[in-house]
């Protein structure tokens, strides 16, 4: 039974519904130290203040925006404003080692990332060994500056006596982001402005997105115990399983985490060994590459979609939420272009729409600008100081739902979105290309994107794979009081059977 009381920002963390103001970001994932549960707990204690809420994160962003225009408006230069955020979000091995037995009622969750390597598409072997070990938490933090953040980190790690004798936590390990420099600054690291679309929530965006076609979301759609929150909904277009959410889960939700290493020499070689020809040559229109990368995408690189303005790009557009496929055909965008297979909008309509799969993302981009070396070689350097990628982060409240049934029954799938309706019948969409994974063994294979602008329906094969998992973990981020009345709070282990939502 989903919460009456209205919802309170202040009681949520701020990463899920705004997201944490951020040119750097740290997630610096621990352990508990064994038999440390109780200690542990007195430390968090000490670090909720640190949390940053909801309503914080806006008003930071309020605050920035409206700097900006006074600084736009007087002609002057807005400065960096030094700031910090900091989340906090716990494993399922995290809440046995705090003692915290309650079923939590999402199985991808409880069973963890790692058991669910296989059903990603993900080759254990290149994952990274630290996310093989027992993680139990991760600090997300964020900041202007390296130096900020490293401040904050400090902070955190003196209350849980990292280092000493005392600790309640020893490191796994820590992944730094950055945002990218100059002109690419909100550009991942093929050179796509990302984190555009997002799903608005119902009383907390209201007005900020109200295009058609982008309806907002009910809150239980992200936010565990609220209207929306009702259970897993598979088979596909079946209805939700019942789901029992322990008390102290409500407002809290589930973060996917991933650590994904993107080959970009590789993935520019591609599209200009497979430009697309027959562009008309007229001054403003791309080159067949990147014609290609934004039919892969479904996105110019400026973030205008395809299905506005299929045949070049248009910066005006790049924000554009208000956009529906059409079902029955991929000429202006892909089935499988990466923001249709993800967010497939109108294909779904009289098939359960896409309300209860939408996700919040917070991605940050990591690792080095491209080398000249690269280029010149066309390839990523081996040296892992080199690497780069994306550290993706996504909200929701049903990790069946959301992230896990995202990744594995559409971007993997070379039959979704289901075109058995087409006149006349189209070939299967084929694999997302940029998150798709070909777990059939057969080729990663795209229909929709080659050789020439008018072929809509003609093959693209593309078995190289340019993002490659890393490794990730499933947390869960609770709401501040179940911070300070569950997991801080001084009782000991088993004491958690609480009533239920
Ligand atoms: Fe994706 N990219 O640069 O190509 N993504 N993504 N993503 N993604 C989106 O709307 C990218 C990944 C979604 O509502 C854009 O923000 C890259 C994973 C969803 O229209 C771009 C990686 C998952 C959307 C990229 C990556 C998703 C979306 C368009 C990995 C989930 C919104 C800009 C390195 C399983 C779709 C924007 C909508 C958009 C890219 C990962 C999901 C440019 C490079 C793992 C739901």
């Amino acid at each position: 039974m989903a919460n009456q009381q209205p919802l309170d920002i202040n009681n949520v963390q701020g990463d899920i519904l705004e997201g944490l103001g951020k040119k750097t970001e740290l997630f610096f994932f621990f352990r508990i130290k064994a038999g440390q549960g109780l200690h542990f707990r007195e430390h968090l204690r000490s670090i909720i203040p640190l949390i940053t809420t909801t309503t914080e994160a806006k008003k930071f962003h309020q605050t920035i925006k409206e700097g900006k225009k006074e600084a736009a408006n007087e002609g002057r230069h807005f400065p960096l404003i030094e700031n910090s955020g900091v989340n906090i979000s716990f494993s399922q091995k995290g809440l046995v080692a705090l003692g915290i037995t309650d079923d939590i009622g999402d199985k991808v969750f409880k069973d963890g990332m790692l058991a669910d390597a296989a059903n990603l598409g993900d080759n254990l072997t290149e994952w990274d060994s630290d996310f093989k070990k027992d993680i139990h938490g991760v600090f997300d933090i964020t900041a202007n500056s390296m130096v900020v953040l490293d401040r904050t980190l400090d902070h955190i790690k003196r209350i849980f006596r990292s280092g000493h004798k005392d600790a309640t936590i020893e490191e796994v390990t820590q992944l730094r982001g950055q945002v990218r420099p100059g002109a690419e600054s909100g550009h991942e690291h093929f050179g796509f402005n990302d984190g555009l679309s997002q799903p608005a929530v119902e009383n907390v965006d209201a007005g900020v997105i109200s295009e058609p076609g982008e309806a907002p979301v009910r809150q239980g759609v992200i936010l565990l115990g609220r209207k929306g929150d009702d259970g897993l909904v598979f088979p596909p277009g079946t209805p939700p399983q019942h789901v029992t959410r322990p008390s102290w889960a409500l407002d809290g939700s589930f973060l996917a985490f991933r650590y994904l290493k993107q080959l970009v020499p590789e993935f520019d070689t591609f599209l200009q060994e497979n430009a697309l020809k027959g562009i008309p040559p007229a001054p403003g229109n791309p080159t067949g590459a990147d014609l290609l990368g934004a039919r892969l995408v479904g996105r110019w690189k400026s973030g205008a979609p395809i299905d506005l303005t299929p045949l070049r790009d248009n910066p005006a557009f790049a924000k554009r939420q208000d956009f529906r496929f059409d079902p029955n055909n991929q000429e202006r965008c892909p089935f499988a272009a990466h923001i249709r297979k993800t967010n497939p909008r109108s294909d779904l309509d009289g098939r359960g729409g896409t309300e209860i799969r939408r996700i919040i993302r917070r991605g940050i981009a990591f690792g080095p600008e491209v080398t000249e070396k690269e280029k010149r070689e066309r390839r990523s350097s081996p040296d892992e100081k080199l690497e780069r990628g994306l550290l993706f982060a996504c909200y929701q409240s049903n990790l069946g739902n959301g992230f896990h049934f995202m990744q594995q029954s559409w971007a993997n799938n070379r039959t979704f979105p289901p075109k058995t309706t087409t006149v006349p019948p189209v070939p299967a969409p084929g694999i997302d290309p940029i998150i798709g994974v070909a777990t059939d063994n057969l080729p990663r294979q795209m229909v929709g994107a080659s050789p020439d602008i008018s072929g809509a329906n003609t093959e693209l094969d593309f078995s190289a794979r340019w993002v490659i998992s890393r490794g990730g973990e499933y947390f869960f981020t609770p709401s501040i009081p179940a911070l300070k009345n569950t997991f801080a709070a001084p009782c000991h282990p088993g004491q958690h059977g609480r009533p239920e939502l």
